[in-house]
């Protein structure tokens, strides 16, 4: 694997999937694997769980892992191109990242959407630039428009708690939020779980206010619905997020329906178990007696992302 931006990196779903379960019962079984390899974490953003979970992953294949805070503790970076850095920017990316692919033998970064420009944002551009630049493979952290570590870790979650020979009914449930979010999860989520329906695993639903739909690259074959109550009805599980408009870009807009996920709402579905990519505000996104409740996955979830991060590095290390 020379790259993982997307679900469009992995060639087959329950496969990688198992991969990481096998990983979760023998942590250690493959600590040769990543000696004398280094792994360089670049972030733009803040991190808790991407950055633990994947320097555990790399920590346990035996590599060395190097973090740079590059919002922080880096140069400004200029990303485009043909233009005299006369302003704020003192690095170009071109530099930048080839510098780190000499160091590295793997990288990873994380590079949040402005939530202006949402053409900018979504032509993916810093991605794309880093890894072209940097010469060795590189693992998305979080770019602007996907998550995919995360994504990755949700479906072994569902897998992992999914334990009936029928089909279990996952809904992406739209959450209110204060801030303006990215899309990055809920796309990612989306189109993880739509290849996931597609290859017999799961039945998809999202559930939005009105203005809040996806872009359609991202959802092809889920139901959409715009009330919550209906989407509910019978789910397995519930994966609730914010994220800001995409069709009136980064906006936050007025709704008026109770879309925050509460145990009455919760008792609408089919006992279904709660998911959240985190972190999460309490009481505004997700109820805490939802949170705190025993249909709460939000910890083991946390957890899986060390056995997606794992699976990955595995496979950019040179095994399968
Ligand atoms: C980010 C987001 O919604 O994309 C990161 C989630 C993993 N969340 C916040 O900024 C709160
Ligand atoms: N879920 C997730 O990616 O969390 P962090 O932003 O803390 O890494």
């Amino acid at each position: 694997m020379k790259q993982f931006f997307s679900v469009a990196d992995v060639v087959d779903l329950s496969e990688i999937v198992d991969e990481a379960l096998r990983l979760k019962q023998a942590p250690f079984a493959y600590e040769q694997l990543g000696k004398r390899k280094t792994l360089g974490l670049v972030f733009l953003n803040p991190s808790l769980r991407t950055r633990l979970s994947t320097q555990k992953a790399a920590m346990q294949l035996g590599m060395d892992v190097m973090v740079m805070n590059m919002d922080k503790d880096g140069w400004a970076l200029e990303t485009r191109d043909g233009v005299a850095m006369d302003g704020a920017t003192v690095e170009h990316i071109r530099e930048a990242a080839a510098v780190m692919g000499q160091y590295c033998d793997v990288l990873g970064i994380r590079s949040f959407p402005k939530l202006i420009d949402r053409d900018a944002d979504y032509s993916e551009d810093l991605f794309r630039k880093f890894s072209s630049y940097c010469g060795v493979p590189v693992i998305s952290l979080e770019s602007a428009t996907r998550h995919p570590l995360q994504s990755f870790a949700d479906l072994i979650t569902i897998h992992e708690h999914w334990r009936k020979p029928s089909i279990p009914k996952v809904v992406l449930a739209w959450a209110p939020h204060v801030k303006a979010l990215p899309q990055a999860v809920p796309n990612s989520f989306s189109e993880w779980m739509c290849r996931a329906q597609a290859a017999g695993m799961v039945d998809f639903t999202i559930a939005h206010p009105e203005g809040y739909a996806l872009s359609e690259v991202f959802t092809q074959g889920a139901a959409v619905v715009n009330s919550l109550d209906e989407a509910l009805i019978g789910a397995d599980f519930v994966y609730v997020k914010n994220w800001s408009s995409y069709d009136d870009y980064g906006q936050i807009l007025p709704v008026r329906e109770q879309w925050m996920l509460d145990n009455r709402k919760l008792a609408i579905t089919n006992n279904a178990k709660v998911m959240h990519c985190l972190p999460v505000r309490r009481d505004l996104e997700l109820a805490s007696e939802v949170l705190d409740g025993p249909q709460s996955l939000v910890i083991p979830e946390a957890g899986n992302r060390v056995w997606a991060a794992q699976a990955v590095l595995k496979r950019m290390l040179g095994e399968n």
